[in-house]
């Protein structure tokens, strides 16, 4: 979605504009209609949004994270690499953090008008998904802020290792009319004290984690929209995941050099008792994977890296 551009327009112009606006309209009210006597079902605008792009074979319509307007086409580009993007802006109220201390992470998502946005749509069980990370792709962290009356987010937030971080707000608006829009913002947070960065572990497609073996079948290619299924055992054989966040796991996949959000599509049921995902990588370069899954009413997280030649 463009940003809207303030211009001076001529009187014909603005004339012109509100007959075109006024089609529009009629058009829109009677798709509206016409939905409403075919279907019966309620409908919200988040239907919309998931009809508007192409989705692979065997996966539902659905809202992710993304910037608006990045899903068109197979190379999609990643979000979260903007505090501001489709007109919303992320607004930290601080962003310093001692080393090692819980502190309430505050912050607001502001409109065009700089209001602060507090309509937003339950996407994969909750209104606003906080990923914070360091900038070395450590300690990464899932986390579920909770909303003020006024738009003010807040969740408790250790930076467990000093040095720059990450946060990415991925969320979906409702605007007054009903319309929904996915963006994922980013902002970086700051532990100040001796940064030490971490080199990237090597690729991988299976690893460990609080005693379980996590692997991974697929192979992703640059610009195109892969499946990805996830395997999760532990002594004895498959480990009995439980549903967490609407699903049987969550991904969430950033790009090395930029940190960029990508876009992972996940299936709602389990396929052959795995995790399936579909992972849309927008080029070449290495990845770290974060699988969040659920098992005995605790959240585990499986990192992988992933190189894409
Ligand atoms: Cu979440």
């Amino acid at each position: 979605m463009p940003d809207r551009i303030s211009a001076a327009p001529d009187r014909s112009t603005v004339r012109l504009a509100l007959v075109v606006g006024g089609l529009v309209l009629a058009v829109l009210l009677g798709f509206g209609l016409g939905r409403m006597n075919a279907g019966g079902a309620t409908s919200t605008g988040g239907a919309t949004l998931a009809a508007d792009h192409p989705h692979p074979p065997g996966t539902e319509p659905h809202d992710h994270g993304s910037a608006v307007g990045a899903d068109q086409g197979a190379g999609a580009e990643p979000g979260g690499l903007s505090v501001s993007s489709a007109g919303y802006t992320l607004a930290p109220l601080a962003t310093e953090f001692p080393v090692g201390r819980s502190e309430q992470l505050r912050f607001q998502v502001r409109d065009a008008q700089r209001r602060p946005v507090t309509r937003f749509a339950v996407v994969h069980d909750k209104p606003m998904h906080l990923v914070v990370v360091r900038r070395d792709l450590t300690g990464y962290q899932h986390l579920h802020p909770t909303m003020a009356s006024d738009g003010t987010w807040s969740v408790p937030l250790t930076l467990a290792q000093p040095g720059v971080w990450r946060a990415y707000a991925d969320f979906t608006v409702v605007a007054d009319d009903g319309g929904q829009t996915a963006v994922t913002l980013g902002a970086d947070l700051v532990a100040p004290g001796g940064y030490q960065p971490r080199p990237l572990p090597a690729p991988a497609t299976s690893t460990t984690v609080d005693g379980f073996t996590v692997g991974y079948q697929g192979s992703p290619q640059a610009g195109a929209t892969v499946p990805l299924t996830f395997r999760v055992d532990v002594a004895g054989g498959a480990a009995p995941l439980e549903r967490y966040l609407g699903a049987y796991g969550h991904l969430v996949a950033l790009r090395e050099g930029d940190l960029g959000y990508l876009h992972v599509h996940p299936e709602p049921e389990l396929v052959d008792g795995q995790v399936k995902f579909w992972l849309t990588t927008p080029g070449p370069g290495r990845y770290r994977l974060y699988l969040d899954f659920q098992v005995a009413a605790t959240v585990h997280t499986a990192e992988f890296t992933l190189t894409i030649p």
